[in-house]
Order: structure tokens, then C-alpha cells, then sequence
């Protein structure tokens, strides 16, 4: 379903057993050489949700090699499998192979929702580079509110991401607001192997080289 142009949602994507994959993997990354944490912002708040980063850490507002903010480990590398599901996503989403292919991620950020988490309405404008975003959710079903490019406030869409579900934001759709403004708690599939909360792996393109 396209959402807006270049915002494209498609219910489902990953089965299960690929979901139970990235709740592994996102585990192994939780418990890495940087910790998963809530992110602390400039002007002293805290974010509701839990960050591990992969491939580039994302502190506010900036991408690093080293977790700076937290305890100055380095981030983890960039699996290949984690760019190959990002080109499967992009071609299967804009049902553009050459898309699909040309797609380069080189950092995740991980986020994890308990049913108190919430992210306000933002744009992602630290990447250098106009490559898509990819988002895939695994868990608690979520309300996300997609805005539009001028501004926080209406016009936006509300639209619920379940487990399972891909959303691609590239062409005009790159520097749309956006945010999460609730979970419902115990919509989750334990066969995913998470039992509770929400997982949202999205990938990136920093546009950096170091
Ligand atoms: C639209 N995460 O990490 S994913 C974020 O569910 C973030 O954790 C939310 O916003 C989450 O920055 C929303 C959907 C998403 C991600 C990136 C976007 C939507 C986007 C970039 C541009 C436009
Ligand atoms: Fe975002």
C-alpha cells in the first residue's frame, strides 16, 4: 500500500521464522560491546525507547564509530545478510529490482518499545544521502503517524505496523515527520520470540565513509 509517493507499507513481509531471526540478532546486539540504552538528548531529556545501533552508533545528531555517549565501545559492523534483506526489502516494496539492488544500508538503528515507549514527531535528516529508509517491526502492534514534510502537525496518517511488517520511505516521502504514538500491549506473537514490547529495525545510509 503507498501511503504517500515513495512511502510505501506492506503488511507481513518477514514470516516468522525470519522475525525469530532478528529477535536473535537483535539480542546478540542488545548485549554487545555497546549496551542497548535509552538515548540521552542535548537538552537533557531521555528517550522512552531503547537504542542499539549497528554499522554506525546515531547519537543526537550525528553518526559515530564509537559509542561517545554511552561507553565509547565501537559499534558493531554491518552484516551482509542485514544489506541483502535491505535490497530483498527496497525491490519487493517499490517492485523495482534495480532499486533493490542499488540499495547500500550501512547502519541499523534498533529500537525497542515496552508499552510506555513512544517517539514524538520527527524527521531523520543526519544521513547524507537520499537512499530510502527501510523500517521492518517485529512484536506489539504500534500506531505510527506518518506527517508531512513542513511541519509536526496535521495533515498526518495514522497507521497501525504489526510484526511482520515492512514500510520503505524514500523520494518524497525521505524527510516526512514521523512517530510512534502508542503500543498495544499483548498484541505480540511469542513465536517470534519476543514476548513482549516492539521491535523496529530500521536501515540507513549515512552517506559517511570514515
Ligand atoms: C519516515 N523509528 O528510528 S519506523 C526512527 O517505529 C524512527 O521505531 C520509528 O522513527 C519506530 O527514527 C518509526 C518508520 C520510519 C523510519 C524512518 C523514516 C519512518 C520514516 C524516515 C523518513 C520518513
Ligand atoms: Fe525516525
Amino acid at each position: 500500500t503507498e501511503v504517500a509517493p515513495g512511502a510505501v507499507h506492506v503488511p507481513g513481509w518477514l514470516d516468522t521464522e525470519r522475525q525469530r531471526e532478528l529477535v536473535a540478532a537483535c539480542r546478540a546486539w542488545a548485549t554487545g560491546p555497546v549496551p542497548m540504552r535509552h538515548t540521552r538528548l542535548p537538552l537533557g531529556g531521555v528517550m522512552s525507547v531503547r537504542t542499539v545501533c549497528v554499522g554506525w552508533h546515531w547519537q543526537p545528531y550525528r553518526y559515530t564509530r564509537t559509542a561517545d555517549d554511552v561507553n565509547g565501545a565501537r559499534v558493531v559492523g554491518f552484516p551482509d545478510w542485514l544489506r541483502e534483506l535491505g535490497r530483498e526489502a527496497v525491490a519487493d516494496a517499490y517492485r523495482d529490482p534495480a532499486a533493490g539492488a542499488a540499495y547500500a544500508p550501512d547502519a541499523a538503528l534498533v529500537n525497542f518499545y515496552d508499552e510506555a515507549a513512544r517517539m514524538g514527531m520527527h524527521q531523520d535528516k543526519d544521513e547524507r544521502s537520499p537512499a530510502p529508509v527501510v523500517s521492518l517491526s517485529v512484536g506489539d502492534t504500534c500506531v505510527f503517524r506518518f506527517g508531512n514534510t513542513e511541519n509536526r502537525n496535521r495533515p498526518y496518517t495514522d497507521v497501525e505496523l504489526a510484526s511482520g511488517d515492512l514500510f520503505v520511505f524514500g523520494g518524497p516521502s525521505r524527510l516526512a515527520h514521523h512517530g510512534v504514538t502508542r503500543v498495544h500491549p499483548g498484541t505480540a506473537d511469542p513465536a517470534t520470540g519476543l514476548r513482549a514490547g516492539r521491535l523496529n529495525i530500521t536501515l540507513r545510509t549515512t552517506g559517511l565513509s570514515d
